[in-house]
């Protein structure tokens, strides 16, 4: 249904994004793909690359006067750091020739290793280029358009930290939509700012001793309708996709649906949500929301909530973690690269986008339509065939 692939190395000229499977019909600007991408730069503990490179883009195919043409979408993203300067342009060229400098001493946690076995490479910056989470803007990209579908069926995503290092948000108060603006302007993008302090105080203590931080994002989708995914098949189950999804985000290493893990502690007689009838909605509703909104693999129409923790980056500014030289089989510590405290907050929007582009792509499995307009009109006529159902 929805392809996304993407292209382009850390510190090569440009990400290049290509969405196929988009409707005809669906307005759209490079600026409000920008604002997005925009929000990914946030937060506090990322490193100076964010200060200077800007995502400039460009649409190269699939649009045409502001609307999407039905074909596939291509978005290039400059690396702004090759173009504002040469930096880059011999240690990375395409061009036939040999690096002065291989990075031998791999990072534990970090794709460098498995990766130069896995292809047979003698420098580590042939994987890291492409491990890096630069990647993430690319796909930020083709989440904001995502989003855009989506928000003409009432589908909204958002995201929050609940836990950075050590320091865990109170998850009392559970953010709506219209916290968002205030999430984003939290410099750690915690909704709760009493545990926004502590976080960015585990930072700071962090980047002073050159280590680094990970930490646990929630995302969460609002007007979701009932019935995408199934419970047919372990590749059509709709936790299954999202999971997969977020578990590809760079350094993320745990996923759940609702809370799943929690959850696990209990006894059945208190680990489910229970349904009643709401006569004002005229639907079926949960009384808690432990299943995080998914049931038997299909979406129950309440919100929709998953998390993903990420682990603290292998990549530290002062190295201390026990490796191996490849190029001499020697002892030694990982090498030093530019890095960031955390991308947690960042992370929370790149987990918004994963979830949008299992969502968009489910919903166009579901409802179908080769314009926007075809799409709607299938979305309301089965929530319409849902009321009737139930009436
Ligand atoms: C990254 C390291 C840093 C991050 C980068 C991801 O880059 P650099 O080493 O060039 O300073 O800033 O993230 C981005 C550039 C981005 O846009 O998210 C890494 O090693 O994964």
């Amino acid at each position: 249904m929805l392809r996304l692939l993407t292209a382009g190395e850390s510190h090569g000229q440009a990400l290049v994004v290509v969405l196929e499977g988009l409707p005809a019909g669906l307005e759209l600007t490079v600026e409000e793909i920008q604002e997005e991408m925009g929000r990914r730069r946030l937060g506090y503990g990322r490193g100076p690359r964010q200060r200077f490179e800007v995502d400039e883009l460009t649409l190269i195919g699939g649009v045409r006067h502001g609307r999407t043409l039905g074909s596939p979408l291509a978005i290039e993203i400059k690396n702004t750091e090759w173009f504002r300067s040469d930096k880059w342009h011999e240690e990375m060229s395409p061009a036939p020739g040999a690096t002065q400098d291989a990075l031998t001493k791999v990072r534990p946690g970090h794709a460098d290793l498995a990766g130069m076995q896995k292809y047979g490479f003698g420098d580590a910056r042939d994987v890291l280029e492409r491990a890096s989470a630069r990647e993430t803007a690319a796909r930020v990209a083709a989440g904001a358009v995502a989003k855009k579908l989506l928000s003409h069926i009432g589908v909204e995503i958002m995201s929050h930290v609940i836990q950075m290092g050590s320091a865990r948000a109170s998850l009392e108060a559970v953010p709506t939509m219209s916290d968002l603006a205030t999430i984003d302007e939290s410099p750690v993008r915690c909704f709760d700012p009493a545990s926004a302090d502590a976080m960015v105080e585990q930072i700071k203590a962090a980047a002073k001793d050159g280590d680094s931080l990970g930490g646990v994002v929630e995302v969460l989708a609002f007007g979701v309708p009932v019935g995408l995914g199934s419970h047919v098949h372990w590749d059509r189950k709709i936790d299954g996709l999202l999971a997969q999804a977020l578990m590809s985000i760079q350094a993320v290493k745990g996923v759940e649906i609702g809370d799943g893990f929690e959850v696990a502690g209990r006894r059945g007689s208190d680990a489910h949500d229970a349904i009643h009838w709401d006569a004002e909605s005229s639907s079926y509703r949960r009384r808690s929301s432990l299943a995080g909104g998914v049931e038997g693999g299909i979406t129950s129409g309440e919100v929709l909530v998953a998390r993903a923790a990420m682990k603290p980056l292998a990549t530290l500014n002062v190295p201390t973690l026990e490796t191996v030289d490849t190029a001499t089989k020697e002892s030694s510590v990982s090498f030093k690269e530019r890095t960031d405290v955390t991308a947690v907050p960042a992370m929370g929007v790149v987990a918004e986008t994963m979830a949008a582009l299992v969502l968009a792509d489910e919903a166009q499995r579901k409802f179908g339509g080769d314009s926007v307009a075809e799409f709607v009109r299938n979305a309301e006529a089965a929530a319409e065939a849902v009321a009737e159902q139930m009436s």
